[in-house]
């Protein structure tokens, strides 16, 4: 049904939809036998059906009942006016005053970005995606955006998912035409951690813009706003919008937290309006932000700086609608939810229960609730599709006020905290993230800054380390690599500087860097970079894309070319088929082009041979297949 829907949309049939990588260079690697994507498909799902995928091992599988998710269908007429049509026609800055001048609290739709970031390790894919973006765009056209890209999406698509981060916007864009597409991206840091060179992150941004990023949400993970402002700059000049971002932490009503007050937020707002933002983001990265505090700062930033707000937050500790509903309250423009079934806990808030809250008051947002539900009961079915990576999170937590932890954090830290056999002492790690802030000079916590904070708890409690250890002069600590960078000044200056005591024993007597990194670090050569990149893929032609993924993830994304190059366009698989493989008898279709279907069924599986390789018998639209594979188990 998504192929369909697609295929009949008027964007869709011009040009977007491309398996890029296969159409563009037949012969992308030399090989001695060229093989048909078809075969190197069967290759893919015949080794994870004898060897299993690295990542599902061990882990809580689907029930072998779940059915494949059918998205809601759509009319083949064109759906309705949208923000993105606003955005064409008027431009930005129309778009902006448009949502400071109605009534309506406004709502971005973040389940295909922040929600599966923060519930599911990141790990959604894009076909899962696609499928319903038809729907949003025919059944939700009164959304304000939707964020599906950037943050820790894009390494994850090319590292984890083997999928082209650029085809997966490109193709949504094209299924939402109506609507706003959203990104975050991490100032001078990208869609990475660490600092750029500006001409890498300006190239970064003009290509996202190119491809179909509508809405920048640019932060910093410091909060510093002159690191922000090449981003800022890119952005206004590709005339998208621009949502300068403050990251929120502490408490504006806690006058024990006085270094980020009411005056500090505004100062930071004011400073991102004169940068050129349209409209201002508040981020609250780790849900800290109580309902009482939202009333007075989103009343007191709409009334200093004079930006329309765009509110984000995460249900960490239960309360974020109740913030929500305050922000609304209090003027707020713009909000972040999540479709139900994949909000709460570390995610946004519940989309459609914030939907009805607002219903019958002077701020309804006009959503249909019988779209919501229908959108929400297909992303069930896809939830329960990566049960291998729920983190078994079972309630809210009111210690999020102790650690300050992000929300696409903590369920991360935790991951890692098991992985070192800490799993039994996260309490303690929570202290030690909350004492590492402390000792950095409470900082902004979030991504990059927050890693650094979370490097140095783990280390804590690996070692035994406290605080006054860690700041004794006399005693000897080898700092974690983060730590150190951090230090020189490598992310950026937070708001008060580095304690300097812990800055000198830190980098013992290195002198650190005080400006913006981006001002020393050399331009790259992107010509040359292109032409490298070329003969390091054997005459495979490098687009803007490639390369500016490349520039972001050098390793990461030559790895997945790597894989490309013997497994194909996986990425139109099946989820259940990618991370589990099939059982005899199973029989998928694939399409790998729009209107070039693959049947493929499992036949069985022979006795491993004496060589150790196991015969995979297919039937590939109808014709009998054999894949031979190394059984690696
Ligand atoms: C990664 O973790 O590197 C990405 C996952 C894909 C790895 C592929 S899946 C098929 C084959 N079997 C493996 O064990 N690795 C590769
Ligand atoms: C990211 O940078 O990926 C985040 O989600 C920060 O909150
Ligand atoms: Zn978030």
């Amino acid at each position: 049904a998504f192929v369909e829907n697609l295929l009949k949309h008027p964007t869709f049939l011009n040009d977007t939809y491309t398996t890029k990588f296969i159409d563009t260079t037949p012969d992308l690697f030399t090989f001695k036998k060229r093989r048909d994507r078809a075969t190197k498909l069967l290759t893919y799902v015949a080794d994870i059906t004898v060897n299993g995928h690295p990542e599902t091992a061990g882990r809580v599988r689907p029930p072998v009942d779940l059915p494949d998710p059918v998205a809601p269908r759509v009319s083949d007429s064109a759906p309705d006016y949208g923000t993105r049509n606003l955005l064409e026609e008027k431009g930005p800055q129309a778009v902006a005053d448009w949502m400071a001048a109605q009534k309506q609290v406004l709502i971005t739709d973040t389940t295909m970005r922040d929600a599966h970031q923060s519930l599911l390790a990141t790990r959604m894919r894009s076909i899962d995606m696609i499928r319903v973006a038809p729907a949003y765009a025919h059944k939700l056209p009164q959304l304000f955006s939707m964020e599906c890209w950037g943050g820790a999406t894009f390494d994850v698509a090319y590292r984890f998912l083997q999928e082209c981060p650029w085809q997966r916007l490109r193709d949504l864009r094209a299924a939402m035409p109506n609507l706003m597409t959203q990104m975050l991206l991490r100032g001078s840091n990208g869609v990475g951690y660490t600092n750029y060179p500006d001409n890498v992150v300006q190239s970064f941004v003009a290509r996202a813009a190119e491809t179909g990023v509508d809405v920048f949400r640019v932060f910093d993970s410091l909060n510093w706003v002159e690191n922000m402002r090449v981003a800022m700059d890119a952005v206004l000049e590709a005339d998208k919008i621009c949502e300068g971002t403050i990251c929120y932490t502490g408490d504006v009503l806690d006058a024990n937290r006085a270094k980020y007050d009411l005056a500090y937020y505004v100062s930071m707002g004011k400073a991102l309006r004169d940068a050129g933002a349209h409209v201002l983001g508040l981020k609250d990265m780790a849900g800290l932000l109580k309902p009482a505090s939202a009333r007075v700062l989103i009343r007191t930033l709409k009334e200093e700086v004079g930006l329309p707000i765009h509110f984000h937050t995460h249900d960490t500790s239960g309360l974020g609608g109740a913030t929500i509903l305050a922000a609304a309250e209090a003027g707020v423009d713009a909000v972040d939810c999540a479709m139900d079934a994949l909000s709460g806990n570390t995610s946004q808030p519940t989309l459609g229960s914030i939907v009805e809250a607002l219903r019958h008051t002077d701020r309804d947002t006009g959503l249909d609730m019988a779209a919501v539900r229908e959108i929400s009961d297909y992303w069930e079915e896809v939830r329960g599709h990566y049960a291998a990576f729920e983190t078994g999170q079972q309630a809210p937590s009111s210690e999020v006020y102790l650690h300050e932890m992000p929300g696409g954090q903590f369920t991360n830290l935790k991951a890692q905290a098991r992985s070192l056999g800490l799993e039994d002492r996260w309490p303690e790690v929570a202290r030690a993230y909350a004492s590492a802030n402390q000792m950095f000079g409470d900082i902004i916590k979030v991504t990059p800054s927050s890693k650094v904070v979370g490097d140095m708890a783990l280390m804590m409690v690996t070692q035994g380390l406290s605080r006054a250890d860690v700041e004794n002069p006399k005693k000897d600590v080898s700092f974690p690599d983060s730590v150190i960078d951090m230090m020189k000044g490598n992310l950026g200056q937070p708001h008060g500087g580095w304690p300097e005591a812990l800055r000198d024993k830190v980098l013992k007597g290195e002198k650190p860097l005080t400006e913006r990194p981006g001002k020393s670090l050399p331009p790259v050569d992107l010509d040359e970079t292109r032409a490298k990149l070329t003969e390091e893929l054997e005459g495979y032609n490098i687009d803007e894309e490639d390369l500016n993924g490349y520039l972001m993830y050098p390793k990461v994304f030559l790895d997945y070319m790597g894989r490309h190059r013997i497994y194909g366009p996986v990425r139109s698989l099946p989820t259940r088929t990618f991370f589990y493989g099939m059982q005899p008898g199973d029989e998928i279709s694939v399409e790998i082009d729009p209107g070039k279907k693959l049947e493929v069924r499992l036949i069985t599986l022979g006795e491993t041979t004496d060589d150790g390789d196991v015969r995979v018998f297919f039937e590939l639209n109808g014709q009998p297949r054999t894949v031979r594979i190394a059984n690696r188990k």
